[in-house]
C-alpha cells in the first residue's frame, strides 16, 4: 500500500527479512557492533534484583545517594546549586508561568517542585508499562557492560522504585524505544542492533518487569526510530527513517504478537528532519507521525495519520530552536502537545499546544534542570507529565507533574 507524503511520495514494500520490531527513538550508546542476525536465545532476561551497577559497570557503585534511592516525592530538589532561576534572557517570549515563588526562599519556585527518584546512572530513558499494572514504568539504558535495559517500577505518583529495579540484558544496541508492540497490554522493548545487518529487537514485557527476547527483524539501516500504533489495532507499530540524507525517508513496520512484521506496511519521503516522534497531535484517534528539522527556520511537520498505518502531508509550524522534542497530552484535550528543548539551556523548554488549528506555542518554561526527557502520564490523571534526565549529581529522574508545567 501506498501513499503519498510530503513531496514525494512513495511507497511500496521493500521485501525484507527479518522478524518482529518496532520504535521509538532515546538515543543511546554505540556500542561495539556484533553482528548477530538472528538472535538467538540465550541471553538472560532479567535479573530481578539486580544490581545495575554490580559488575562491570563503569558507573561505578553507586552514587553517593542521598537517600536510599527511593523515590522521594518530597520537596527537596536537590541540588540547587541553580540558585536563581531568572529569566533573563528570554529571547522566547514571554511565558512563564514558572516562578511563583511563595514557598521557602530557596530560589526554587515551589511550583516547580519536582518527584525525585535517584537511579542507577544512565544514558537514555523511556517509558512504558512493563508489567501491565496500569503505571508507566521507567526504563534506562546505557552506561558499561553488559549492553542492558534497568526496568523501574512506575508507583503512580511520579516516583519508581530503585529498589525493585529489574536488569534485563539484551543483544548490543544503540537505541532503544518502549511501547507494546505485541498487544497484551504489557510495554515491549525495541532496539535496534549493533553491526549489520540492521535489524531491530524486540523484547516482550513481562509482569515480573523483566524483557525477554522475542523477535527480530531485518530493516533498513536507519538513524530515527520511534514506535506508535498508526494502524489502530492496538499494537505499536515501529517507524524508522533516515532525515539527514539525501532522500530523506521513513518506513512504518507493523507490530504483531510475535514481533514486528518482516516488512515494511508504508513508507514515505518527507522533507528533511531530524527529530522523529508519533502521537495523535490533532485528537481523532489517530496516530500522527512528527519530524522537526532543528536547521533554520526549525520546524515541525506534522502528517496526520490515516488509521491505517500511513500518514498525509504534513501542516508546518514554525517553532523556536530546538535539539530534542516529545509529544504526550499535557492539557488532557485529547491531542498531544509537545514539549521541546532549548540547546544548550538545561534549564529552560518550550511549550506548545495542539489545537484545532494545529500548534499554538505555549512559551517557555523555566527552572528545570536536564539533559533529556519523556512525556508520559506517571501518575494516570489523564495529563502528560514530564520526567527529566536530571542534569547533576547523584543521577536521578526529576518528574514534574502536569500541574506543574501546564497549570
Ligand atoms: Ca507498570
Ligand atoms: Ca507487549
Ligand atoms: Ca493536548
Ligand atoms: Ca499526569
Amino acid at each position: 500500500m501506498t501513499r503519498r507524503l510530503p513531496r514525494a511520495a512513495a511507497v511500496l514494500l521493500l521485501a525484507n527479512a527479518g522478524c518482529p520490531l518496532s520504535f521509538d527513538p532515546t538515543a543511546a550508546d554505540a556500542s561495539t557492533a556484533a553482528p548477530i542476525t538472528t538472535a538467538t536465545s540465550d541471553l538472560d532476561p532479567a535479573t530481578s534484583e539486580a544490581d545495575p551497577t554490580g559488575g562491570t559497570s563503569p558507573a561505578g557503585t553507586s552514587a553517593p545517594t542521598t537517600s536510599t534511592g527511593a523515590p522521594t516525592t518530597g520537596d527537596d530538589t536537590g541540588d540547587d546549586d541553580t540558585g536563581d532561576d531568572d529569566t533573563g534572557d528570554d529571547d522566547t517570549g514571554d511565558d512563564d508561568t514558572g516562578d511563583d515563588d511563595t514557598g521557602p526562599d530557596d530560589g526554587w519556585p515551589d511550583s516547580l517542585t519536582p518527584v525525585v527518584t535517584e537511579v542507577w546512572d544512565f544514558e537514555a530513558l523511556d517509558l512504558g508499562d512493563v508489567d501491565g499494572d496500569g503505571r508507566l514504568d521507567l526504563i534506562t539504558s546505557g552506561t558499561g557492560y553488559p549492553p542492558r535495559v534497568d526496568v523501574y517500577p512506575g508507583l503512580g505518583d511520579g516516583s519508581f522504585d530503585r529498589d525493585a529495579v529489574v536488569v534485563s540484558e539484551l543483544w548490543d544496541f544503540s537505541q532503544f524505544v518502549v511501547a507494546d508492540v505485541t498487544g497484551d497490554g504489557r510495554a515491549d522493548v525495541l532496539a535496534q542492533g549493533t553491526g549489520y545487518p540492521p535489524r531491530v529487537t524486540v523484547y516482550a514485557g513481562g509482569g515480573d518487569l523483566a524483557v525477554t527476547e522475542l523477535a527480530t527483524t531485518d530493516v533498513f539501516e536507519f538513524t530515527h526510530m520511534q514506535a506508535g500504533d498508526l494502524t489502530g489495532d492496538g499494537r505499536a507499530d515501529l517507524l524508522i527513517g533516515d532525515g539527514l540524507v539525501s532522500w530523506p525517508w521513513l518506513q512504518v513496520w507493523p507490530g504483531t504478537a510475535e514481533g514486528i512484521a518482516d516488512a515494511p506496511l508504508f513508507e514515505a519521503d518527507p522533507w528533511a528532519f531530524a527529530l522523529l516522534r508519533s502521537g495523535d497531535v490533532t485528537g481523532d484517534g489517530r496516530v500522527d507521525v512528527v519530524t522537526a528539522s532543528t536547521e533554520f527556520p526549525p520546524q515541525f511537520y506534522i502528517h496526520p495519520g490515516d488509521g491505517d498505518g500511513g500518514f498525509g502531508e504534513p501542516q508546518i509550524s514554525e517553532i523556536w530552536d530546538l535539539s530534542w522534542f516529545d509529544l504526550g497530552d499535557l492539557d488532557g484535550d485529547g491531542r498531544a502537545d509537545a514539549a521541546a528543548d532549548i540547546p544548550n539551556n538545561e534549564w529552560r523548554f518550550q511549550l506548545y499546544l495542539a489545537g484545532a488549528d494545529g500548534w499554538s506555542d505555549a512559551g517557555a518554561r523555566e527552572g528545570y534542570n536536564f539533559f533529556r526527557f519523556e512525556l508520559g502520564d506517571v501518575d494516570g490523571d489523564g495529563r502528560a507529565d514530564l520526567v527529566t534526565h536530571a542534569s547533576g549529581y547523584p543521577p536521578r529522574v526529576d518528574v514534574y507533574l502536569a500541574p506543574v508545567i501546564q497549570p
